[in-house]
């Protein structure tokens, strides 16, 4: 069966750039019959929607600025998605909360990249809580994602030191070098045993 794999945006899209460039280097189609089918962004303006079109992925939009309700936008999210018949879908660097019905029809096939070691620092400013929290580590999580925020399954995680000059950029900085590393091998994991 052709797994295609949608990726939700809200941003730069570097975690999907690197999750594209792997799907290339690593043959994914060739190995488990897998590709990014299409890059989804809530934000029209996203940077990553070009990032992506210049990758050669097919990409869309769909406004949550549009919708009054979470449970429209999911639902027109939703449509837009389904269109591709994902195997797997990946939340990478997207910014909306979804909502338990989301959530639920995309159970087993719906992960997450979260710059933190959860279950620490769920949430938004995980960079500057670190900080302020005096952690000596900092690092980033994989997870599959469930009705609970950032709290499912974890599949991977890197650790990264905090330096005594940092600031949340610094250390933002350093956690997405490794973000960068194991999204792309999470998902192949992922793959290999599918
Ligand atoms: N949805 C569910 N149900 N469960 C998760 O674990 C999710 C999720 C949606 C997104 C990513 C997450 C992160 O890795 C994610 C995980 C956005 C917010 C947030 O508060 C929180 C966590 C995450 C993403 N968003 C605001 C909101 O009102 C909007 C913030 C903004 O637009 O800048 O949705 O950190
Ligand atoms: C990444 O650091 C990702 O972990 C984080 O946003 C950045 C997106 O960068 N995600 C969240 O904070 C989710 N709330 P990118 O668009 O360049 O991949």
């Amino acid at each position: 069966m052709q797994k295609n794999i949608v990726i939700l945006i809200s941003g730069g899209g570097s975690n999907m750039a690197a999750i594209v460039r792997a799907a290339t280097r690593g043959r994914w189609a060739e190995r488990f019959d897998a590709r990014v089918a299409a890059v989804i962004s809530n934000k029209p303006a996203a940077g990553g929607l070009q990032f992506a079109k210049d990758l050669g992925v097919v990409t869309a939009a769909v406004d949550h600025r549009g919708f009054a309700a979470r449970e429209d936008f999911d639902a027109a999210l939703s449509r837009e998605i389904d269109q591709h018949a994902p195997a797997l879908v990946v939340l990478a660097g997207f910014m909306r909360i979804l909502t338990p019905g989301f959530v639920n029809h995309y159970a087993g096939r719906l992960i997450n990249i979260h710059p933190s070691l959860l279950p620490a620092f769920p949430g938004l400013h995980t960079h500057r809580r670190a900080l302020e929290a005096g952690c000596k580590v900092a690092g980033v999580t994989v997870h599959q994602v469930t009705t609970e925020l950032d709290h499912g399954p974890i599949l991977a995680q890197a650790v990264v030191p905090v330096l005594p000059d940092d600031d949340a950029a610094t250390l933002a900085a350093r956690v997405l070098t490794q973000e960068h590393r194991i999204y792309p091998h999470a998902i192949e994991g992922w793959l290999a045993t599918r």
